[in-house]
């Protein structure tokens, strides 16, 4: 059945947002305003807000410069440090090469190696991330961000007051609201998107400059989605996927369009890349600003938490809400955390939660996008 004919329309500027941004943040660069590149979600994009600085993704998903990045890094590293490292090293991401300064935390033990050679030719900061989300561990990483927060004031010269701080302490809740709305979208059944669209849409806002304006850009999005919705009338009912696991970027889309060839739609992304670091704001009312930074960000539910008990949590919370018929993991090679953690993510869905799971480990290459069809086909017809 022919579902629709205007949809991807709407979704067109964020889908582009990528392509588009290397200008953006050229002119971004030119009218004076620093960009802070980073690598994970545990970095609090507010203290960037505050200072009138944006910050960039800068995970590469692309094996472009991997054999750059194994002369100096090990062959047998997750491709997405490979081939961030390589990125930086050859130059090859305008984001990289337009960031003044670039943050990591210790998060996985390749990542926070790899650091110690990218220092080498960029200037890095690395935040020291507990790896439990105890009080102890709260207060280090509240540390942690008021140590941040005076290296940007000295490296950039610029004074990060509590005022401008809780500015954009509200500015990137409103950005999650919207995100939220958006992609709460998906509860409906049918979907009234695919989980391309989705990802399109999740992608190519954080690479959207303007994020004064970038929450009211997403609710018009949404508002036009939901719209279009109730005009189409869609009945096909599908299967429903979360996607659980590792970070995705474009060379990893080949899983999504994998499970979407096959005849269903993902609803949900509970990884970095989706909902992971979104679902839960920053109190806006706690006076102690660090500590409700510190509070907000310890609680994502990465696999370098041990243990992690936030991940389990959220999927249980979102397998219900999203009306999930099957979740399907994807890691990359070589990231032992969630290799190891999907084993418990496995017993999880289908003792806990009583769904089908699958888990497919994967790379930024095309050599397995048979097997990855395969494995769906397989997976999608059991459903
Ligand atoms: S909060 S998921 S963005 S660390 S895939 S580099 S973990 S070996 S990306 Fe991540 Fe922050 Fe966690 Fe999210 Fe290491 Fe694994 Fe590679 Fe990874």
């Amino acid at each position: 059945m022919e579902i629709r004919k205007e949809l991807p329309e709407i979704f067109k500027s964020f889908s582009e947002a990528r392509q588009a941004g290397f200008i953006s943040a050229k002119n971004f660069k030119d009218a004076g305003n620093p960009l802070i590149g980073i690598f994970c979600t545990y970095f609090p994009q507010e203290l960037a807000l505050a200072m009138g600085a944006v910050t960039v993704g800068l995970c590469a998903s692309s094996d472009e410069t991997i054999t750059e990045s194994e002369k100096d890094l090990p062959r047998n590293l997750c491709p997405l440090i490979k081939s961030s490292y390589g990125f930086g090293k050859t130059d090859k991401c305008p984001y990289f090469y337009f960031s003044d300064l670039v943050v990591g935390e210790t998060t996985c033990d390749g990542k926070k190696k790899m650091y110690e050679y990218m220092a080498e030719f960029k200037p890095v900061h690395v935040m020291k991330l507990p790896h439990s989300q105890d009080q102890v561990a709260k207060e280090l990483w509240k540390q942690e961000i008021i140590k941040m927060k005076e290296v940007l004031e000295e490296q950039f010269a610029v004074s990060i007051t509590e005022e401008k701080l809780h500015k954009a302490i509200l500015l990137k809740n409103e950005e999650r609201k919207a995100m939220k709305e958006f992609y709460g979208l998906c509860r409906q059944d049918p979907s009234p998107m695919t989980g391309m669209e989705l990802f399109n849409v999740l992608v190519g806002a954080s690479f959207d400059f303007d994020r004064e304006a970038l929450p009211s850009k997403i609710r018009d999005l949404t508002q036009k989605v939901q719209e279009e919705y109730q005009i189409i009338q869609n009945n096909e009912i599908k299967p429903r996927i979360l996607i659980t696991g590792c970070p995705m970027g474009a060379a990893t889309a080949k899983v999504i369009k994998a499970i979407e060839d096959n005849g269903a739609v993902v609803v949900c992304f509970e990884n970095c890349t989706g909902v992971k670091a979104v679902e839960e704001l920053v109190d806006e009312h706690n006076l102690d600003l660090f500590g409700a930074l510190a509070e907000k960000y310890l609680n994502i539910g990465c696999s370098c938490m041990s243990p992690n008990t936030k991940r389990f949590e959220l999927l249980n919370r979102l397998i219900d809400e999203y009306k999930v018929d099957g979740v399907v993991e994807m890691t990359l090679t070589a990231c032992h955390t969630y290799n190891v953690e999907s084993l418990s993510v496995k017993r999880f869905v289908q003792q806990e939660k009583g769904r089908p799971y699958t888990y497919l480990e994967t790379d930024f290459g095309t050599s397995d996008v048979e097997r990855i069809n395969t494995r769906m086909t397989a997976f999608i017809e059991m459903l």
